[in-house]
């Protein structure tokens, strides 16, 4: 290798145990201690496939839950490419939600089995880590009331954090439980510290694929 590759870090979470705020910091911090970092986040909205699924959040339009499940994915597989360049470039990414959360929140539909949902994402970059921010419900809703997307309701997040939870069982993933309740820089010193390491651990190793 030329140079040495950059991690993959993703941070899972239900809402609003402040993954955005905690990536973005997390950049930030590599940045300043002068290794190459960026963020991404799923879905990315972006995209043409990404349209789709924003317009489906925001309930401006119905897809079937196999299709929209397949469309998370897909919007996954759009960007391998980018990711893959941008790890050997010695970047490393700092993601907002991957395949878990996609096998979290379509598994917790009735209908969905944990085996069917994770297929489609099989073969994916292998993150590095996956921080998942943990915070109980109670606490999760004295942060604020949900807002008005699809899926933010307490019944249904309940339901997504069990499946988290199936998927966290799987050791051939590097999960670290991040207690969320901390404050934002005792959360970030945590995850700073984690991510750091697995940097070092990363950058002599090939990226692996996920759950093969
Ligand atoms: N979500 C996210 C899924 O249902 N499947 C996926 O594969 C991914 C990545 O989309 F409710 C859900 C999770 C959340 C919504 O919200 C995206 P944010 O606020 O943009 O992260
Ligand atoms: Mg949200």
């Amino acid at each position: 290798m030329a140079c040495k590759r950059g991690a993959l870090i993703v941070l899972e979470g239900v809402d609003k145990a402040g993954k955005t705020t905690q990536c973005k910091k997390l950049v930030q911090a590599l940045e300043l201690s002068g290794r190459p970092a960026e963020m991404m986040r799923f879905p990315d909205r972006t995209t043409t496939i990404g349209q789709l699924i924003s317009s489906y959040l925001e309930k401006k339009s119905d897809l079937e839950d196999h299709t929209v499940h397949l469309l998370f994915s897909a919007n996954r597989w759009e960007l391998v490419p980018l990711m893959k360049k941008k790890l050997e470039q010695g970047t490393t990414l700092v993601v907002d939600r991957y395949a878990f959360s996609g096998v979290a929140f379509t598994s917790a539909k009735p209908g969905f089995c944990l085996d069917w949902c994770k297929s489609p994402d099989v073969g994916l970059p292998k993150p590095d880590l996956v921080m998942f921010l943990q915070l109980n419900p109670s606490e999760a809703a004295q942060r604020g009331q949900f807002g008005e997307e699809r899926y933010e309701n307490s019944t249904f997040q309940d339901r997504v954090q069990q499946r988290f939870e199936e998927l966290m069982k799987d050791t051939s993933v590097n999960w670290k439980v991040i207690d969320a309740a901390q404050s934002v820089e005792d959360v970030h010193t945590n995850i700073q510290n984690h991510s750091l390491n697995t940097i070092h651990k990363a950058q002599d190793m090939p990226v692996g694929e996920l759950w093969k």
